[in-house]
């Protein structure tokens, strides 16, 4: 069996340079016919392919909708590589499954209830300057006002924040240009309080804002006893924007349903749907939050729910607080790349309306305002802040920006079309057909002072018939455009078959490090060593009566402790530190009957506790096949019922090993080891040291021949005493580290000879 095993090893590779030199016969030609592809489609699928080995250009985050996660897939080629946990547990990465993560997810708690899912809608790179920086990224959930925090360092949530008024907030994340706040903004109008105030109040007593969350980027923590809302009328606030350059100290938020209707079918009032959108007008919100913010030092504020919150009566006072009216039902709200202009849509009116910041300064300094609100807002009027106004088609929602001047992209619902357009000239330039219902799109470094172009993604609400049918539930569409050229061009379709991803930013991914090992015991939810961490030979077991605390580790190929004796209402607790230094080499951790997976990634360490309430016998094993040996990374935990009275065992061996099988043994792995060695010549013989994949894993050949050293010596010392037995399995274990040895020498004999290493000598 286990030579099978070697020997199987040596086939697979052989298999795989066989292949490689086996060429098709098939010609592109040949190929086109048969698939009855066209020549277009051959140059799409050829602006998108990327090669086995080759890396996409841009990496982008996606909000994962219902789901609660953010997606992460490359660009062009629209591969998925990762669904990052936010607000849903996600066995895969242990993420509310360990005690690390699950207090991560309690910090999102709404009034002392445990929310498993989130309604992720727009996640926010941080930005320094203006520019991405590709160190966090935030995203909402718009049916429990929340904002998370994922450090991109390791794409992990570290942080959930719950905003302590709202009970909803569609508007959010929105980042500063130099992400010292994170805004958010309400979006169906409550009480502030968390108390029953009956409908008929509505006016008087329920309220909309922004809410400005404190970033501190030295911690990486939002800090929200620094943080404050402006509030504002129940108008149904809506999407939001910072500023940039001339008008980064502001901040603009849309609105819709500022009829301040409220619905009521089953008491025969008109729906919600007539009553707040019969005006032709909403309100667009304009903050001066920087002001908004010294405002909150010097103490104008009241407490709510120990939130600090601006009243409307101080905003107005202070003078931070504006309205301008805004095509009916308008959705996206988006400030052009120089911070000049802001480009909003009514979904309701086919005109996309161009704001320019500078004459809307000029209203304020003169106090020119045509009205002002039931709240005593002031108004300022729409002509005298509007630069242009763009007839683009039917539903215009989002707006996106360009690489060249002056170019903005708006997706068009209804028309189901993306609009290129000038907004400094107000003219429509080029038009494409989507499928189907479109609503945000996205460009690259599209929310920056510096879009990038080259691509477009169409995030579309609807597929229908763009792919093989999967039941009533499909998935979402999401289509890459070609923007680089004067036409756009259709390249590929990418199903999104989790949740509906509202929103995605893109950032270039040489601006992405993440590590590939955190240092070995550290707690990756808290950024710090953990205290339950433990070094190779370190591991133990404290029992205290009622308590049994397991520090542990895992290493390919087995888990230490092996064995885990408890006793029947005992409270027991697990933490695994993971020794490997390889990359990718996360090991998993399930136990029978205990709902739990921990994903113990290289150097992390995660912890589990439970009560063994049932006596039994509980098998546990690692979840991710890590290496040839990794169905026998296993253990037991054996409950002892509570009146257990312990009578001697006498175990008896699965199998009686002779001299012979010992020699045979070591014949093996002495015949191993010569292959090894061949190997370890090969790269030692070239400049693997230029490469740090490969240095990487050299480590990491040698940690585990080092390991076979070890035990080489035991399985002699048994054989000095003629305990063949022991010498036997000390022997096999040997074997064992020297085929994990080959497994990761040959990794990197391939890695070498792929990148074209040069002999040295
Ligand atoms: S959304 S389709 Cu941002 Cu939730 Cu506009
Ligand atoms: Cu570790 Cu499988």
């Amino acid at each position: 069996m286990k030579k099978y095993r070697l020997n199987s090893l040596f086939l697979v590779i052989i298999f795989i340079i066989s292949f490689a030199n086996y060429t098709n016969a098939d010609t592109l030609a040949d190929v086109m016919q048969a698939r009855g592809l066209t020549e277009k489609d051959v140059l799409a699928a050829a602006k998108t392919y990327v090669p086995t080995g080759k890396r996409d250009k841009f990496i982008a985050f996606d909000s994962g909708g219902q789901s609660g996660q953010v997606i992460v897939f490359g660009i062009p080629s629209m591969r998925i590589l990762k669904y990052i946990a936010v607000f849903t547990p996600e066995p895969w990465q242990g993420y509310g499954y360990d005690d690390e993560s699950k207090a991560v997810l309690s910090q999102g708690r709404i009034q002392g209830k445990d929310i498993t899912w989130g309604d992720t809608h727009h996640p926010a790179l941080s930005e320094t300057d203006g520019e991405y920086d590709g160190k966090f990224l935030f995203i909402n959930d718009k049916a429990n006002p929340r904002i998370a925090l994922i450090d991109l360092n390791d794409f992990e949530t570290k942080q959930i924040v719950v905003n302590p008024v709202f009970k909803s907030s569609h508007g959010g994340a929105f980042v500063s240009e130099n992400t010292d706040y994170v805004m958010e903004s309400a979006q169906y109008a409550t009480p502030f309080e968390n108390e029953y105030v009956p409908l008929e109040q509505f006016n008087e007593k329920y309220r909309g804002g922004m809410t400005y969350w404190r970033f501190n980027r030295e911690e990486g923590r939002i800090k929200p006893e620094e943080s404050f809302t402006v509030m504002a009328p129940p108008y149904s606030q809506d999407l939001s924007d910072f500023g940039k350059g001339p008008s980064a100290d502001w901040s603009f938020t849309n609105s819709f349903c500022s009829e301040r209707y409220v619905g009521g079918i089953e008491l025969g009032k008109p729906p919600f749907e007539a009553g707040c959108s019969a005006k032709d007008t909403d309100f667009l919100h304009v903050v001066n939050w920087r002001k908004a913010a010294e405002i909150v030092k010097a103490g104008k504020v009241t407490k709510i729910n120990g939130h600090d919150v601006i009243t409307m009566e101080t905003a107005v006072a202070e003078g931070i607080l504006f309205l301008i009216p805004e095509p009916k039902s308008p959705h996206g709200v988006d400030v052009t790349p120089d911070g000049k202009y802001i480009v909003v849509s009514g979904k309701l009116d086919t005109h996309t309306s161009v704001y320019d910041f500078e004459k809307i300064q000029k209203a304020i300094a003169e106090k020119k305002f045509e009205a002002k609100d039931s709240y005593g807002i002031p108004i300022i009027a729409m002509p005298d802040t509007l630069h242009t106004q763009v007839e683009l088609g039917l539903g215009p929602l989002h707006t996106q920006y360009g690489a060249r001047p002056c170019e903005a992209f708006t997706s068009l619902y209804v028309d189901s079309m993306v609009a290129r357009w000038d907004y400094c000239e107000g003219k429509l330039l080029d038009k494409i057909s989507i499928h189907y219902n479109i609503g945000h799109l996205m460009t690259m470094h599209g929310d920056s002072k510096n879009p990038r172009g080259k691509y477009l993604i169409a995030m579309n609400k609807l597929a229908i018939d763009r792919f093989n049918p999967v039941g009533p539930l499909h998935p979402q569409n999401h289509q890459l455009i070609d923007i680089s050229g004067e036409k756009m061009e259709l390249l590929y379709d990418m199903p999104i078959p989790l949740g509906e991803p509202h929103y995605s930013v893109a950032i270039s991914a040489d601006l992405l490090k993440p590590v590939v090992r955190y240092k070995v015991g550290w707690n990756s939810r808290e950024d710090k060593r953990s205290e339950y961490g433990v070094r190779a030979g370190r591991e133990h077991t404290d029992k205290q009566p009622g308590k049994v605390e397991v520090f542990g580790t895992v290493i390919r190929s087995h888990i230490t402790p092996e064995i885990i004796e408890v006793n029947q209402g005992d409270e027991v607790i697990i933490h695994l530190t993971n020794l490997e230094r390889a990359q990718d080499e996360t090991h998993g951790f399930a136990l029978y009957g205990q709902n739990v997976n921990l994903s113990i990634e290289p150097g992390k360490t995660a912890s589990y506790r439970f009560i063994a309430d049932k006596p039994g016998v509980y098998p546990y094993y690692c979840t991710e096949f890590c290496s040839a040996l990794h169905l026998e990374m296993q253990g037991y935990l054996l409950v002892k019922p509570k009146d257990y009275k312990e009578v001697a065992q006498k175990s008896e061996a699965g199998f009686v090993y002779s001299k012979s099988d010992y020699d045979e043994q070591v014949k093996k792995n002495i015949a191993t080891q010569a292959v090894i060695d061949e190997v370890v010549n090969f790269i030692t013989a070239r400049n693997y040291q230029d490469f740090p994949a490969a240095v990487a894993l050299v480590e990491d050949t040698t940690d585990q021949l080092n390991f076979a050293k070890e035990v080489q010596a035991k399985a002699e010392a048994a054989a000095t005493k003629e305990d063949w037995q022991n010498a036997m399995l000390w022997a096999s274990q040997w074997w064992q580290y020297q085929v994990k040895a080959a497994d990761i020498g040959l990794r990197a004999k391939t890695y070498l000879e792929q990148e074209g290493a040069k002999v040295v000598q």
